[in-house]
């Protein structure tokens, strides 16, 4: 199913003079405050957010999965699914495959069909946390950690693979996230895990290419609930520092334990020059992999913030930092879960563009902490979804992406197309 210019248009046009009032009402307000709402429109136009590829079907958690029907049964179905999120919101241009989920067989026509959908290709991942049929060595006890060197050679390689299936299709960035750690005190010495992982990774940096870099994920537990090999932040940055320039801190928002505070280890790797890059979701508990900004806006709001500041002066949020979602849909249609989690995070984007810097900077300075909290809540409370509408309708995108979605029958569509009992590979 492709979604045409003419729909779009056509929704659009029936949303026009509601949304005119409500953005010119913005707009004079935001004008009041000498905001530029041109250039604000404009910055929140062109950032993107990538969808990864083992988002797109039903989730489920180890009691059960509840397929929606029609999910992508392939890699082109993938694909296709994320030129559809694209096309609603013009802000999801890039897609994140999860290698061998996604081997793509024939690259050429891999990438005809992701530029037809105005698609390309964002971080490619590896996986060494599963065991694929007719592999050798199994990575039931680690895979770039484990103390067997045949093991860590295995997953090396599949890491320098994975990079050469990303060269084909354009990618600039590998994604290791690892399981690697112990479930019981005493089972692993930690240095020696840690240094082998140091070695592995070692290696697959040399194979990156000059113009790539490699990110590195944390999370503080599972599937091993005793220690992880890099568990926060700080041994993530440790790794990144002595691998070079080409590797960075990856930040999944769900990979912190609860109460943490994300917006101030984002804002410590941006001035390290070592935040790589995002996994947007949610969490209430743990690695939820929520809708981004369901449970916990302000933080998103806060992060933000942090992104803004840290690269004032530059004309974007650009510096090289891969913006993708990683979340899991258990209840929702995934495509619905993707385009409120890009809407969120834009949303987060677009308030933190509207924070008072100058005022700030003077609460902070003169150690006025109610002046400080009065700038952040003045724009974290504007209502600023019209200029979000704008900006889509400037895009070519849809006014109401959800509203579209469903009034064009997305779904069934799918399932007519694909079938109800397709299974889309992922998480
Ligand atoms: C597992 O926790 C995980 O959710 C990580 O966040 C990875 O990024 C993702 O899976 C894909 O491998
Ligand atoms: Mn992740
Ligand atoms: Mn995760």
């Amino acid at each position: 199913m492709r979604i045409t210019k003419e729909q779009i248009l056509d929704h659009n046009q029936k949303q026009s003079k509601e949304h005119n009032e409500s953005f010119s009402f913005l707009a004079d307000q935001l004008t009041s405050q000498n905001i530029d709402v041109e250039v604000l429109v404009n910055q929140i136009a062109s950032f993107e957010v990538s969808i990864p590829s083992w988002a797109l079907g039903a989730g489920g958690t180890r009691f059960g999965r509840f397929p929606i029907g029609g999910e992508p049964g392939n890699l082109e179905e993938k694909i296709e699914d994320v030129g559809l999120i694209h096309a609603l919101n013009r802000s999801s241009g890039a897609i994140s495959l999860h290698i061998p989920w996604d081997t793509p067989g024939d690259a050429a026509a891999i990438n005809k069909l992701a530029e037809d959908l105005n698609i390309t290709f964002d971080a490619v991942n590896s996986n060494t946390f599963q065991d694929q049929p007719n592999q050798e060595y199994s990575y039931k006890f680690g895979s770039l950690s484990h103390t067997d060197a045949k093991v860590r050679k295995q997953a090396i390689d599949h890491n320098i693979e994975v990079i050469k299936y990303g060269e084909a299709l354009g990618s600039k960035a590998l994604t290791v996230w690892l399981a690697d750690g112990s479930v019981f005190p005493g089972q692993q010495n930690f240095r020696k895990a840690l240094e082998r992982t140091y070695q592995s990774l070692e290696e697959i940096c040399n194979a990156l290419p000059d113009d790539w870099k490699v990110l590195i994920e944390y999370k503080p537990y599972e599937p091993n609930f005793y220690s992880m090999v890099i568990p926060d932040w700080g041994t993530s940055l440790l790794l990144a520092n002595k691998l070079g320039v080409k590797a960075k801190t990856l930040v999944d928002l769900g990979h912190h334990l609860p109460n943490t505070n994300i917006e101030q280890i984002v804002s410590i790797l941006l001035m390290e020059g070592k935040l790589g890059g995002f996994h947007f979701n949610d969490s209430k508990y743990g690695d939820d992999d929520l809708t981004t900004g369901s449970i916990k806006p302000y933080q998103l709001f806060l992060i933000f913030n942090e992104l803004v500041e840290g690269t004032s002066g530059k004309d974007d949020l650009e510096q090289n930092i891969s913006w993708m979602i990683d979340a899991s849909h258990n209840v929702k249609d995934p495509l619905e879960d993707l385009l409120q989690s890009v809407e969120a995070i834009k949303k987060s984007y677009a308030q933190a563009l509207l924070i008072d810097r100058q005022k700030l900077s003077e609460a902070r300075q003169s150690n006025d902490p109610v002046g400080a909290q009065e700038c952040l809540q003045e724009a974290f409370q504007t209502d600023i979804r019209p200029l979000l509408r704008e900006a889509r309708i400037r895009s070519g995108a849809a006014a109401n992406p959800i509203g579209l979605f469903r009034d064009l029958n997305v779904r069934s569509e799918l399932i007519n197309e694909r079938g109800s009992d397709t299974i889309a590979t992922g998480l």
